[in-house]
């Protein structure tokens, strides 16, 4: 049969071999991009609208009419505008950005994304909590969600990982009991966004595998201070393969530039009221500044013949493999630089799976991640409406995509010829296998050789359910244990049923630490057994006692950079010490806000004005990281006489925040009854107390506060 001029041929490897650039998915975006700015007001037909306001009566004061399809149209959109939302995950934020290897990590994978140093390779990057509905709060105690999707020249890597480089169950079989038990209780569908109520602690408490990664969500890491300052994790062990077909084990890791450090529970708690967008707000609000987020992917590898070395199976998800026995090798960083045109467009209809790998990446058999493989899709189908989710532009290769799959719903793409199958003689055989190759091949499954019996059942060696809970446990700082206590002690008194806080407390935490056990106990009024309670097979051993790397302290900022510093000042205020103490802060990367009780501006004792970039009320302290109280007499005055401003100072102090005063700034804090300690800095001029407030507001927070801090009844 002839062929049509008018039908393109495929244009073959020439297209399929060509390469991107960071700006690849944007500039693919911007084809889908719709800017209504000097447009008229159509409807999806195209017809233009004379009024938006009234729709068609019978009569001004009649029954609207059926006939009016520009009501209808508008009517029936809205109608159906939402989507199921994710069945865990479901609140979330988004960046794109890009990511850059350090250099080429060809000796560990083949994948295109790690091999050029010069490259950027576009991604975006999706946060989320775990448990809540789409509308519930960012500060919740809960796993925070850490999803990158890597447009490769090769196709989408996804990274599917979360802020905790564990996870409470072993095997995907379990995941249905797990959300059920966390989620929002059937009945009355309380609490949102809480893990502290009966059915979460009936469940993890009768599965013992769950300890260490409940043990972290009780830290303070269930609570970042900033998606910048949290680690990720990709959990599972996966493998790496390199040009010559050999694979590595590998666990990836995301470790934040500035940092990390969290909030603190009373802190976060009412951050739910004051800002319930605290964490997305402040993505948004540094990448709009030019603040970027930046993370170093690391890699741990595992030699093959290594595999049965560790104290702990590798495919054990419930396991970290310790960075004192595995260190931890940078190979790139990622830079999130670019804010989304559209919610829902983008992070709403963004679909990851850790099913998308590239050449040079493959699975393991951890039974978490093989259950992975299939629930992402599967979900996917329900919330996005069909098989043709891959075509939503956030979701699309930048490479090109060919293949036989066609029709469904919603299909967009225009498929030409008339062969949908392999073979075909039609169209030229197209579009055709590639055999796998060390480049530009197509993927190859790792020939890893099994020789087994069908079976139900858990490896022994998944049966230590205690050692690295000790681990974690044991490295953490006497503050840090503190916090895992009182959380603990909070989640327990709000379950209702005596028989599940006895069993946590006497049959689980013992486990962990008898020291835990016994301080939780005295808080429920229990006594914990003086030893554990679990058999030797569960309490496993591991000859790692302590990790550095899983304390919080170990990787404080250490400088003041993107920190939030409130300047709190009223009329009468020393306006000269405000301006100079703003340019020193901005000086040091610090966002330093001028903070007053109106939005009016606040006149100076030298009659300068000042322009307030909040109110007490609207900027809270606990959405900055340390205050600052200038001089001059009348603003400290009216600041002391103020409900607000006193309140101010003692929520700082009780969250262990770094306070200064300078001059008359002092008496701020008589009047608010903080007591000195080595966080209260004063003196008369900014000079006086920069050095030393910069090198505190480096430690993130006034440790040694911690115990007294809770005496201030803010
Ligand atoms: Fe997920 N998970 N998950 N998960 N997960 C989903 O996929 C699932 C697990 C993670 O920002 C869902 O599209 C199973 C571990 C993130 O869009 C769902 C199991 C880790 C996100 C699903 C796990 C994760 C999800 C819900 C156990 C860290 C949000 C909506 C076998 C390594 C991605 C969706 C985003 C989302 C299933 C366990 C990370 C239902 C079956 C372990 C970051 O498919």
């Amino acid at each position: 049969m002839p062929k049509n001029p008018h039908t393109q041929s495929n244009s073959g490897p020439a297209e399929d071999n060509a390469t991107t650039n960071e700006h690849s998915k944007t500039d693919q975006l911007e084809a889908s991009r719709s800017r209504a700015e000097g447009r008229d007001l159509r409807t999806n037909q195209g017809v233009r609208i004379s009024d938006n306001h009234n729709s068609l009566k019978a009569g001004e004061r009649g029954p609207t009419l059926m006939e009016d399809f520009i009501f209808r149209e508008k009517l029936n959109h809205f109608d159906n505008e939402r989507i199921p939302e994710r069945i865990v995950h479901a609140r979330g934020a988004a960046a794109h950005g890009h990511f850059q290897p350090y250099e080429n990590a060809a000796a560990l994978s083949k994948a295109g994304v790690f091999q050029d140093p010069d490259k950027k390779t576009p991604v975006f990057v999706r946060f989320s909590t775990v448990q809540g509905g789409r509308g519930s709060n960012d500060t919740v105690r809960d796993v925070r969600g850490f999803a990158t999707k890597f447009y490769t020249d090769e196709g989408n890597w996804d990274l599917v990982g979360n802020n905790m480089p564990v996870f409470f169950i072993q095997d995907a079989m379990k995941f249905p009991d797990f959300v059920h038990a966390v989620k929002p209780e059937p009945h009355n569908e309380i609490p949102q966004g809480q893990s502290a109520h009966d059915t979460f602690w009936d469940f993890v408490s009768l599965m013992p595998e769950s300890a260490h990664m409940v043990l972290w969500t009780m830290s303070d890491r269930a609570f970042p201070r900033h998606y910048r300052t949290m680690e990720g994790f990709g959990v599972h062990t996966f493998r790496l393969i390199d040009k010559q077909g050999k694979s590595r084990f590998a666990k990836f890791h995301w470790k934040p530039m500035a940092g990390t450090c969290s909030l603190i529970w009373d802190e976060a708690q009412k951050l739910w009221g004051r800002d319930p967008d605290f964490n997305r707000r402040e993505m948004w609000e540094d990448i709009e500044n030019g603040d970027y987020l930046e993370y170093e992917l690391g890699v741990q590898i595992v030699e093959e013949e290594d595999e049965h070395k560790f104290d702990f199976d590798i495919l054990d998800p419930t396991k970290i493999i310790p960075e004192e026995q595995v260190p931890v090798t940078p190979i790139g960083k990622m830079t999130l630089n670019r804010n989304p045109d559209n919610y829902f467009a983008e992070t709403e209809q963004v679909a990851f799976s850790p099913g998308h790998v590239v050449p040079g990446i493959d699975f393991s058999n951890d039974p978490l991640l093989q259950g992975r493989l299939f629930s992402y899709l599967d979900t996917q189908m329900l919330r996005l409406g069909g098989p043709n989710f891959h075509e939503i532009p956030i979701n699309r290769p930048v490479c090109p995509f060919h293949n036989n799959q066609r029709d469904s719903m919603h299909r967009q793409t225009i498929n030409t010829g008339q062969a949908s199958y392999e073979p075909n003689s039609i169209d030229g055989g197209w579009p055709k296998e590639t055999p796998p190759g060390p480049e530009n091949g197509g993927f190859e499954s790792h020939h890893e050789r099994i020789d087994a019996h069908k079976i139900r059942a858990r490896s022994d060696s998944f049966g230590d359910h205690y050692s690295q809970a000790q681990l974690f446990w044991n490295s953490q700082s006497d503050v840090e244990k503190e916090h895992i206590i009182a959380a603990y002690a909070f989640e327990l008194s709000k379950v209702k049923r005596p028989y599940i806080r006895e069993r946590v407390i006497t049959e689980i935490l013992p486990n962990i630490s008898v020291d835990l056990a016994r301080a939780v106990g005295k808080m429920h009024g229990l006594d914990a057994p003086s030893s554990p309670t679990a058999s030797a097979e569960e309490l496993g051993k591991s000859s790692q006692k302590t990790s550095s790397a899983l304390s919080l302290m170990a990787r404080l900022p250490g400088n003041i950079k993107y920190r939030k510093v409130a300047l709190l000042v009223a009329d009468g205020v020393d306006s000269g010490q405000v301006l100079d103490l703003k340019q020193k802060l901005e000086a040091e990367g610090a966002m330093a806000m001028i903070i007053a009780p109106t939005m009016a501006p606040v006149k100076g004792s030298d009659g300068n004005s000042v322009m307030p970039d909040a109110m007490l009320n609207g900027q809270p302290s606990v959405t900055v990281d340390a205050v600052i109280v200038p001089g001059g007499q009348d603003s400290v005055s009216k600041l002391a006489k103020s409900g607000q401003g006193r309140y101010y100072l003692q929520e700082a102090f009780k969250h262990l925040k770094v306070i200064a005063t300078l001059g008359e700034g002092k008496e701020l804090l008589t009047t608010a009854g903080i007591p000195v300690d080595e966080g209260i800095l004063s003196g008369s001029e900014p000079d006086d107390v920069f050095a030393e407030f910069c090198r505190l507001v480096g430690q993130h927070r006034v440790w040694s506060r911690d115990t007294v801090a809770n005496d201030m009844p803010a």
